[in-house]
């Protein structure tokens, strides 16, 4: 498997790993989503991810904003570009601060 396919694999599992917790199994609700950032991405965001930009996220991931993100939504390249660039924002936000 190449490296981009084994992120794609990892990025798929860590998906159903929290989407599956409550509620429909292949999407994520804002509560899910929370989860998945504050233990996956716990680094760059820290501990207790601010409410107001968790729900910026999760209203940029919802694209068809039923209230749940699938793994379409997730998987556009768009919204993928999307959501690295907005957590190197956060990276570097955080940077300028300590
Ligand atoms: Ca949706």
């Amino acid at each position: 498997m190449s490296k981009c396919q084994q992120a794609v694999a990892l990025l798929i599992g860590a998906f159903h790993e929290y989407s599956g917790k409550e509620g429909d199994k292949l999407t994520l609700s804002k509560g899910e989503l929370k989860e998945l950032l504050s233990k996956e991405f716990g680094d760059l965001l820290g501990k207790s991810p601010d409410q107001a930009k968790l729900d910026k996220m999760f209203k940029d991931l919802d694209n068809n904003q039923d209230g749940k993100v699938d793994f379409q939504e997730i998987g556009d390249p768009e919204v993928k570009t999307c959501m690295v660039q907005k957590l190197r924002d956060v990276r570097l936000s955080d940077g300028k601060r300590s």
